[in-house]
């Protein structure tokens, strides 16, 4: 059977939820990616923003000359990160073929689905609908036989578009395009492209692989394929994560031990949390830092039973952190805890123990309030501290400075 690939990705992502969350936003010019006079670069820039020239990756200070009246936001990567989730469960929904790109993209292997969806047009139509109205995002989605000519099709029909190649039509619909358009090519091979005279992505799939590869190497044969819209890469779910760990960097070094602990406290409660909810149990305990000099080490420990308990992950971390400080004394520039050797959270031996058994029971209410009320409504004495240090951001403590990096 001939396969069809979409390619959905989300129009000026980061912009557009702040669109939903401020409508006073809309169409305007708008960028997220800091204050216009900032160190930072553009990260999204709404179309109306990019009519004046600016565009994701420029100095934030180049993006205010060009266009002076934008208005600027900062950007809240828990908010992006929400919205990629409730994106790509929307997908989930529709197909368990599903490879997440990044926030805001994915590629869905729609094969075989016609007789539940209808057409994979109409699929890709009801695809875009519910992220309207669930989300109040628009996306771009291109369909085609492969995954490389499908994304070209999404970013061609931006923005709030719908483009299908034919099956057969992959090759001749690249043709006419600039060679800049093929995914993989940047600004390098483009000008070495255009210093042999190879414009278009249909002069280029006419290069002979021999060719291809003395200019470009191993690549060469990659392009060759491309090229000619030849792309039998598969959709591939990601592979579960073989281990979860959360880390910060303190304002300044530290050397007060309550601090530690109580921010060793905190990253664990949010390790045993993603651990829970994936429902999954780890065997070993990592305890990470760096000094002010930069020295980064990693303890480990190993439990006798696996473990999902906030309590003894942190019990585990305390004892790993008491151990190091005793023999290093310098102050402390970064603390990070992490678990690995994970299993599916089965019935457990130890899981008789009724001492175990509480715990786990507290574990789970205070996920479930903690899901209704955000992570900061239940707090232990040890975190309750951090109150006074990190700010807070609704979903969380802000750890680090906040960041727009995947
Ligand atoms: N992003 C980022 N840093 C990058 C690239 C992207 O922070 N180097 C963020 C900002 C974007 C989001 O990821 O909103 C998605 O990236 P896209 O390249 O898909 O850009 P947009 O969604 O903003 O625009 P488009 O409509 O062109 O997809
Ligand atoms: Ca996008």
């Amino acid at each position: 059977m001939a396969r069809r690939i979409m390619h959905i990705d989300l129009d000026a992502f980061f912009v557009s939820v702040e669109q939903v969350e401020n409508p006073q936003l809309k169409g305007k010019p708008v960028v997220v990616g800091g204050r216009p006079q900032g160190r930072g670069v553009v990260a999204s820039a709404s179309y109306e923003a990019r009519t004046f020239g600016l565009r994701a990756g420029m100095p934030l200070t180049t993006a205010s000359r060009l266009c002076p009246q934008a208005i600027f936001i900062q950007g809240s990567f828990p908010k992006y990160r929400d919205a990629s989730q409730r994106f790509m469960a929307i997908l989930a929904d529709f197909s368990p073929y599903l490879e997440p790109m990044g926030l805001d993209e994915a590629y869905l292997d729609a094969t075989g689905f016609e007789s539940i969806h209808g057409s994979t047009h109409q699929m890709a139509a009801k695809i875009k609908q519910r992220i309207k109205d669930e989300l109040g995002l628009t996306a771009s989605v291109g369909i085609a036989g492969g995954k490389i000519v499908a994304k070209v099709a999404s970013e061609l029909s931006k923005p709030d578009g719908l483009l299908e190649v034919a099956a057969g039509e992959e090759r001749s619909f690249l043709a006419p395009l600039p060679v800049a358009r093929l995914p993989g090519i940047g600004k390098k091979t483009e000008q070495k492209l255009n210093s042999l005279s190879i414009n278009t992505i249909g002069k280029l799939s006419t290069m002979s692989l021999s060719a291809l590869k003395s200019h470009f190497g191993a690549s060469g044969e990659v392009l060759h394929r491309f090229a000619n819209g030849i792309d039998d890469r598969e959709v591939k779910p990601p592979a579960a994560a073989k281990s979860t760990s959360r880390e910060t960097t303190f304002g300044k070094d530290t050397r007060d031990r309550s601090l530690l602990k109580s921010t060793l406290r905190y990253l664990g409660e949010r390790v045993g949390a993603d651990l829970r909810q994936r429902g999954k149990r780890a065997r070993c305990i990592t305890l990470k830092l760096r000094y002010a000099d930069f020295t980064t080490i990693t303890r480990r420990h190993t439990l006798a039973q696996t473990t999902d308990s906030d309590q003894t992950i942190f019990d585990t971390g305390l004892g790993l952190l008491n151990k190091a400080l005793s023999e290093e004394r310098q102050a402390v520039r970064l603390i990070g805890i992490g678990v690995s050797e994970l299993v599916e959270a089965g019935k457990q031996l130890d899981m008789l123990d009724t001492s175990a058994r509480r715990q786990e029971q507290l574990n789970k209410a205070i996920d479930r309030i903690r899901k209704k009320y955000g992570f900061t409504a239940i707090q232990t004495g040890r975190t309750l501290k951090l109150k006074d240090i990190f700010p807070e951001d609704g979903e969380g403590y802000t750890l680090q400075t906040p960041s727009l990096s995947r």
